[in-house]
């Protein structure tokens, strides 16, 4: 087999080449290749320096992660890597794409850096459940400082090479076109000079000196932080980079590194690496399917939906025609969508100019008719299926042939209101999740007659405005609100039985959801829906607006509300509740948590199982893209169908029966098999 990497001299400056598609990553030939490609400089007085560079869309994007939980081969990252530093030639980086994780780590072992502006480098392994393994735990703070590397190292989100250039970690920027050369003439200006070995730096001092830095972005960093494993581990390490000589530093990072690799959250984190990607793909959809370009979209309804979802599409750069039946509704939505980019710009995300350059993309208008040119048009109205029938044929009559049509429904027939068309196979569900220009899940709905062209293109133009898309088939609810309704009837019948509501809710936060079913509908309004009629009252929440208690936004609802909006449970609802359990005749007991929670998440996993069996999802781990980047089901449990195999299915069947509830024929199968979700 032929090796990834290959050496060009220059001169007395060998460059070492990576050519690894499609990311470079560091696996075993990789780093055999670059072992002995060192070897090779130190072995040859003629050659003076060292350049170390990547062929294709990027310099080395991290460790082949498919490699992880295999047999380790060596030689591993961290020798090859010391063997790299140890050379008393000096070897630069010379950086180009993303040089992330294993690949920042390779950056940090040479003895200087040089990037294009284009570049970014970062340790993202947090993302992946775990810390860097190849001493970048170690390396970076004693080059950059302790308070610099931790965002770095316990957020993990990349930086630019300019960035990178002001907090040390670059030496310098190179030419965008001329990175090789330039790499070339900065190793050339080394030689002769002693080497500069991060791992010999002492900047990480500064947490020596302060060392309420650690605790300082612990506090700052909480909420992201909670229920994850790594982050903590990750401060640990660089905190041990000051505490500790670089040798001892280095064995307490593969101490901390192993125990993360062979714990459950790194391997459901790597699962939802892979989910994330899978998704992307339609089966029977072939990659090459020529695209539909999008150079304009139409969005009917500036509400609260079609004002966030119009801002996707401006912020990517797409000119965006809003629709609405009334100038002052018109005007309420645009004036939304400025307020929010200007919010935007006020927390320093976006410059004032980049505003103007979103807001100057957008057209709005009282007139079907404008919407003629539009490439694909997103209808975000009323549910109810004869009104999105009257705008399908409306849109059908003025916009272009070709265009896609798209419902934003979150539970209707998409076939039917297709059936308002002459054009069945332009139409499809773009589900987005509310706030729209916030969440990042798009579920795309394929309709019977959906073609593959216009699949296809909205799989792409997810990408383009930075959403995480997965396919559902046609079905009530789709994916997402089909699995939901299992937990929200759940819920509904453990207070109707005796469970605490704030127990339901606790349970929920406690498996790590951002809240639960009660919070949530405090935090969205109880009388969205209400007929606003107090002598009416046959549910718990209409007997809550009879009461006055509409929600966070008049301070009580299923919790009463301080200032600080912190939640206590409310005696009033209590009794409410106690109510309408008597008058339905329904015996209270007490329910532990243990019972809450399986009745909520177990029927959740038996509808999915449902979803797979009616082929309404194309695979288990699309459910999980699904529940983790629209509900917020906690990244570390890997998504619950994932979750649902670590717990194992048989106990998720037998969990089931225990509470009285039925378990699919699939879910049956699997579990008989002693199978998991793949
Ligand atoms: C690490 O480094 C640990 C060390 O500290 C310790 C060592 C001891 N491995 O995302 P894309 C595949 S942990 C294997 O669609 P983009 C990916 O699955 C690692 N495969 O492209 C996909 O395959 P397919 C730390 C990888 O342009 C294809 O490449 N590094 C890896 O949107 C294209 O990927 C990271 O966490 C990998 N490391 O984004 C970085 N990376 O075509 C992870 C990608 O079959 N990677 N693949 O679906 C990324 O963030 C993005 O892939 C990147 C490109 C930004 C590089």
């Amino acid at each position: 087999m032929t090796s990834p990497i290959r050496t060009e001299r220059h001169g007395d400056v060998l460059v070492i080449i990576s050519d690894n598609p499609p990311v470079n990553a560091l696996g075993q030939a990789v780093r055999a290749g670059l072992a002995t490609g060192v070897e090779q400089a130190l072995g040859d007085d003629s050659i003076r320096a060292v350049v170390i560079r990547c062929d294709g869309r990027t310099f080395f994007a991290g460790a082949d992660i498919t490699e992880f939980g295999k047999a380790p081969q060596s030689p591993s990252l961290p020798e090859a890597l010391d063997k790299l530093e140890a050379s008393d030639k000096p070897v630069v980086a010379a950086i180009h794409g993303t040089a992330l994780g294993g690949g920042c780590e390779v950056a940090l072992a040479c003895h200087y850096r040089v990037a294009v502006p284009s570049a970014k480098i970062g340790l993202p392994e947090v993302k992946l459940g775990l810390i860097p393994g190849a001493a970048g735990t170690q390396r970076l703070p004693r080059l950059v400082g302790a308070e610099a590397a931790l965002p770095l190292v316990a957020v993990g989100d990349p930086i630019s090479a300019k960035k990178a250039q002001a907090i040390g970690l670059i030496d310098e920027i190179v030419g965008e076109d001329s990175l090789e050369a330039d790499a070339i003439a900065f190793a050339r200006s080394k030689i002769g000079q002693a080497v500069s070995r991060s791992s010999e730096g002492t900047a990480n001092e500064d947490g020596i000196r302060n060392p309420d830095i650690f605790d300082q972005f612990r506090a700052q960093n909480g909420r992201k932080m909670r229920g994850f494993d790594a982050p903590n581990a990750a401060v640990a390490a660089v905190k041990a980079a000051g505490e500790l000589s670089y040798a001892d530093g280095v064995k307490k990072e593969r101490e901390l590194f192993m125990q993360l690799m062979n714990g459950t959250q790194s391997k459901a984190m790597r699962h939802y690496f892979f989910a994330e990607r899978a998704a992307n793909k339609i089966n029977d959809v072939p990659a090459d399917t020529p695209l539909i370009p999008i150079n304009k979209v139409g969005v009917i309804g500036a509400g609260t939906m079609g004002g966030g979802i119009a801002m996707n599409f401006l912020s990517a750069g797409i000119p965006v025609t809003i629709l609405e039946m009334q100038q002052e509704a018109l005007d309420r939505g645009t004036s939304v969508i400025r307020k929010n980019y200007e919010n935007t710009a006020k927390r320093g995300r976006m410059t004032m100019e980049q505003v103007e350059g979103a807001m100057g993309l957008l057209t709005s208008t009282l007139d079907y008719a404008d919407l003629a040119d539009c490439d694909l048009v997103i209808e975000a109205v009323y549910e109810n299926m004869d009104v999105k029938k009257q705008v399908f044929a409306k849109l059908d009559e003025v916009v272009k042939q070709g265009a896609i049509l798209a419902s934003n429904t979150s539970y209707l027939n998409v076939d039917e209101i297709a059936t308002a068309t002459q054009r069945p196979g332009y139409v499809l569900g773009l589900h987005f999740f509310s706030p729209a220009n916030v969440m990042k899940l798009l579920e795309i709905v394929r309709g019977a007659n959906t073609r593959d062209d216009v699949l296809a293109t909205s799989m792409k133009l997810a990408k383009k405005i930075g959403k995480v898309a997965a396919v559902s088939g046609v079905c009530p609810g789709f994916i997402g609100n089909r699995m939901l309704s299992q937990r929200q009837a759940q819920a509904n019948k453990l207070i109707m039985e005796g469970a605490n509501y704030w127990d339901v809710d606790d349970v929920l936060l406690e498996f790590g959801f951002p809240m639960g079913p009660f919070q949530m509908g405090d935090l969205a309004g109880i009388d969205i829906g209400w007929h606003r009629d107090p002598s009416k009252v046959t549910t718990v929440r209409e007997a809550l607006c009879a009461a006055g208690r509409f929600g966070q936004k008049n301070g009580k609802g299923f919790y009463d509300y301080d200032e600080a909006r912190n939640r206590t449970p409310s005696d009033e609802v209590k009794q409410i509740i106690a109510d309408f359990a008597a008058r339905e005749g329904n015996a209270q007991r007490d329910i532990s948590k243990d019972e809450i929670r399986e009745r909520l998440l177990y029927p959740m996993v038996n509808e999915g199982a449902k979803i797979l069996e009616e082929k309404m999802a194309q695979r288990a781990s699309d459910i999980d893209v699904v529940w983790i980047n629209g509900y917020g089901w906690p990244l570390y449990t890997g998504g619950p169908m994932f979750w649902a195999t670590t717990v194992g299915l048989d106990a998720v069947v037998a969990g089931l029966e225990k509470h009285g509830l039925p378990a699919s024929h699939y879910l049956r199968q699997k579990a008989d098999a002693g199978n998991g979700f793949d």
